[in-house]
């Protein structure tokens, strides 16, 4: 089977499940064609099974925006044509279920139309998609791709509930590849904090729905209490918020380590003690998973699909969006007792086994084979 896979290709959770998950496909030797609008930050293209097609946008001065979702609907049209898919994936409704779904009128044109997966991942839902700007778009489109999915079961009952979908819409939940934490040397945990120091962590793209000025007043809470420091890892809009935070509180300095962008995030996840994601919406919490699949328990909201994920009292402790005291009176109780945070990276672990790639990957290919069948 020949796949085109759709996605943004920086450091969003869409755009790491689409690359993932592509990445697997083709190991397993199907044809994968990443269409997008530079290379996907995690694509192995030394993959003879992987192919890459960057969107060129041709910029005019005319144009106060450019026209990139004419760009892509074109570049859909050619890669399906040129290199006879059989089968589109768009991950991310906007703008990539909006744009296939042109590409296959035009394909319609020369009988080579293809049928279009959509997977819903969260805030093409249940924030942007919302924007009376796109809302209708967004809802036309879902409704005209041939098999819907979406991320988690909370996902899905939000959908229901914003749009009118007239179609079933599947839940196939993230993933995570545990084989890939299971074979690396840990870096020496004295580059991040001393012996004494428990280590919590916060990785996200630091935008206001990540609630990032929690994290850090969780953070100052617990530090009365626990000797401790603080990793940061991602960028973002609220990196100023961070910067406030630090020149209003110069004493916590050196205690709060802001990585940026890094490449070898599983290594650290790995030594950490604690994941914090207070976040206001999150439709699946990819990067909770990705913390427990390196056995970190995980303290967050109870927002959206992260109770399908991060289990209360098991693999971490879960508080209502915006409770900072509870979330740091759990944090202090887990990192205060070395058997209670031992348990629970047990836990973590064996949590992130339930979501590893080998029982979803074949969800996908089970879906991929119905949509064709019934195309
Ligand atoms: O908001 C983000 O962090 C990025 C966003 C995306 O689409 O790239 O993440 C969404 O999709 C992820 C992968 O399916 C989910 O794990 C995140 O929970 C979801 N984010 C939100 O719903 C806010």
């Amino acid at each position: 089977m020949k796949i085109g896979i759709l996605c943004y290709p920086t450091y969003g959770g869409s755009g790491i499940v689409a690359t993932e998950l592509g990445m697997s496909l083709a190991n397993k030797g199907y044809e994968v064609h990443f269409i997008s609008s530079a290379m996907p930050a995690r694509l192995d293209i030394a993959n003879p099974n992987i192919f890459f097609h960057k969107v060129n946008v041709q910029t005019y001065p005319l144009f106060q925006y450019q026209p990139y979702d004419i760009a892509l609907s074109s570049m859909i049209y050619r890669v399906v044509n040129l290199y006879k898919l059989d089968i589109l994936h768009a991950h991310y409704a906007i703008p990539y279920a909006y744009a296939a779904f042109t590409a296959k009128q035009m394909l319609k044109e020369v009988n080579a139309d293809v049928p279009l997966v959509t997977t819903l991942h969260g805030t093409d839902i249940t924030l942007v998609g919302q924007h009376p700007s796109y809302k209708h778009a967004v809802e036309f489109s879902i409704n005209q791709s041939d098999t819907i999915t979406s991320v988690s079961e909370s996902l899905k009952v939000d959908t229901l509930q914003k749009f009118h979908i007239k179609k079933e819409i599947q839940v196939i939940t993230n993933f995570i590849d545990n084989s890939e934490f299971s074979n690396h040397e840990v870096c020496a945990r004295k580059q991040l904090a001393n012996p004494d120091e428990k280590i919590l962590i916060h990785v996200s793209n630091l935008r206001p729905v990540k609630r990032v000025s929690e994290v850090l007043e969780i953070f100052k809470n617990v530090h009365k209490k626990v000797k401790s420091k603080l990793v940061i890892i991602g960028e973002g809009p609220d990196m100023e918020v961070i910067n406030e935070f630090l020149e209003e509180n110069p004493e916590l300095m050196d205690k709060v380590r802001l990585m940026g962008k890094v490449n070898d995030l599983y290594k650290i996840l790995e030594l950490s003690d604690v994941f914090l994601l207070p976040s206001e919406q999150e439709s699946f919490g990819l990067a909770a998973l990705e913390a427990m699949a390196a056995s970190t328990p995980v303290i967050s909201s109870n927002a959206g699909g992260i109770p399908e994920v991060n289990i209360q009292g098991v693999t971490g402790f879960l508080a209502e969006v915006g409770n900072v005291e509870a979330m740091s009176n759990y944090t202090i109780k887990l990192l205060s007792d070395e058997k209670l945070l031992a348990q629970m990276k047990i836990n973590a672990k064996e949590q992130a086994i339930k979501f590893d790639l080998k029982n979803i990957l074949p969800i996908y290919e089970e879906m991929y084979e119905e949509t064709l069948k019934k195309f």
